[in-house]
């Protein structure tokens, strides 16, 4: 698969400079290296009992893009990945080698254009496969997937983090797309994804996918969105499948005029549809309506009490502003997202949802226990800052960086910051079980830290339930890797049973 290096293959374009924009410039520039470094710095001591793997997805443009106008959502997919064991780490990193980034290292430049937009493509790549795989990992029947919700999985070895290839369940994924936030049922093993935009331009058309813990997928269902937007996260319930219909709204039409991929629109009502995962439930998705246009950037959790189906999500009152245009307003500003819980009953005929701010301090990346996915849980963790503890870093391409991460306990009420210390910004914090059986909460969250002015990252292990106690461990990285989206953790025996 290595693209031949040979010079006499250069092509004669000379390789343009990296633009001068936020997106490619200081702590955000591109790292680009792939590497392997043992035995990293430890300050503290890992948790002997911790072992496994810890993957992420990033963004890390390997050209110059086509535009100086790039977002950071376009950059390639590269995975970062920590194992941890016998009190020890390793750090890997990847680029995802997609079908993109191999065209694009034998041309030497970017041929692929604006983001999710093919017809700002080089006539070279008309027809091949766009995707970046940048946004998350999941590990699910044995396999490692890198996902962008613009395409199908990109199938990884999860000991090398060498690419296998696009992944599409033995030719049962019918979909172009699938979802960057596909969810496990604990209790069953199951995985739930969907892909929306399906044939790869903006439609209406969601497909849910259930793949059974074997790895089989064993159903696709179809329903129609109101109007054709981004739906990047979803929520799963016991018995539901919960679509949060935001206005980030995408016209194809547009996209044709190299306009923005998405645009905000609150002309057009929020939506939450649910669907029973019953087989043909598709089929009967009830509708319900927000009582404002909001967006839900990612969810916690979903559950039910009899017939009340409770929403546990971060909720802003505008669009993703940073990154796509509002289209009625030039001049509206983004607001920061708070955790919501939203009530609906589903034995009424009213269709109301009931609102109800879960704690008063903003927060995005959310994390739970995931062995109680689907379930009430206790337990919420979540990126943040809170200028008490420290000074709000300056503004990163993707809006100001956080400075804390939060947890907040709902049966004591309590809310709990870790402050990374200055120039410092935590990312999406994941968290590890003590053991299989541990109770919901006990055990470690960890988090990638920016060393902002160091030009450096590190990886902390908190004690879940004392975020302000700081780490027990601080492993340190002997360079930057570059801000990610989302990861997971695989535990050593998961890894070794494959
Ligand atoms: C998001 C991220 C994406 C994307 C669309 O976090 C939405 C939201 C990293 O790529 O393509
Ligand atoms: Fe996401």
């Amino acid at each position: 698969m290595t693209p031949d290096r040979a010079m006499s293959a250069e092509p004669a374009m000379p390789q343009s400079a990296w633009p001068d924009t936020p997106v490619f410039t200081g702590y955000a520039a591109p790292v680009r290296i792939e590497s392997d470094t043992y035995d990293l710095e430890v300050i503290g001591t890992i948790p002997p009992e911790l072992d496994g793997a810890y993957i992420r997805n990033s963004a890390d443009h390997a050209f110059p893009p086509k535009y100086a106008s790039d977002l950071f959502l376009n950059g390639d997919g590269m995975l970062h990945k920590v194992r941890i064991r016998n009190g020890r780490a390793d750090l890997s990193t990847r680029y995802v080698k997609t079908e993109k980034l191999l065209l694009e290292r034998a041309a030497r430049r970017a041929l692929f254009g604006a983001y999710r937009n093919p017809f700002t493509d080089d006539p070279s790549v008309s027809g091949k496969d766009r995707s970046t795989a940048n946004t998350s990992v999941i590990f699910h029947a044995g396999k490692l997937l890198a996902t962008k919700e613009a395409a199908r999985p990109m199938l990884i070895d999860p000991d090398t983090l060498d690419t296998l290839g696009t992944y599409d369940f033995n030719g049962a994924l019918e979909s172009e797309t699938f979802t960057a936030h596909a969810k496990i049922d604990p209790r069953t093993g199951e995985m739930v994804s969907y892909g929306y935009f399906t044939k790869g331009v903006a439609d209406t058309n969601i497909e849910i996918y259930y793949i059974a813990e074997s790895g089989e997928l064993t159903r696709t269902e179809q329903f129609q969105a109101p109007y054709p937007s981004m739906v990047h996260d979803f929520l799963l319930s016991e018995h539901y499948a919960i679509f949060t219909i935001c206005p980030m709204v995408c016209d194809w039409e547009r996209v044709k005029k190299g306009e923005a991929f998405f645009h905000w629109d609150d002309t057009l009502p929020t939506m939450v549809g649910v669907v029973p995962r019953a087989p043909g439930g598709a089929q009967s998705v009830r509708w319900f309506t927000a009582p404002k246009p909001v967006m839900e950037t990612h969810t916690f959790n979903a559950w039910e009490e009899g017939d009340m189906l409770n929403l546990e999500h971060f909720i802003t009152e505008t669009g993703w502003l940073s990154q796509f245009p509002d289209i009625n307003d030039a001049d509206n500003k983004e607001k920061p997202p708070f955790a919501e819980r939203w009530t609906i009953d589903l034995a009424s005929n009213e269709g109301e949802i009931a609102i109800q701010r879960m704690w008063g301090h903003i927060g995005e990346m959310p994390m739970v226990d995931l062995r109680y996915l689907t379930r009430r849980t206790r337990h919420f963790w979540f990126g943040t800052s809170n200028p008490e503890l420290g000074p709000m870093l300056p503004r990163g391409p993707k809006g100001p960086p956080f400075t804390c991460l939060g947890h907040f306990d709902a049966q004591t009420g309590a809310l709990d910051f870790f402050y990374a210390g200055p120039d410092s910004s935590p990312e999406e914090p994941v968290f590890v079980p003590r053991s299989l059986d541990a109770e919901e909460g006990d055990g470690w969250l960890l988090s990638v830290v920016g060393r902002r002015a160091q030009n450096r990252t590190d990886l902390v292990i908190l004690d879940a339930r004392d975020l302000g106690a700081g780490p027990v461990a601080t492993i340190k990285f002997p360079c930057r890797i570059h801000e990610g989206f989302h990861g997971i953790w695989i535990p050593g025996a998961a890894l070794a049973q494959r």
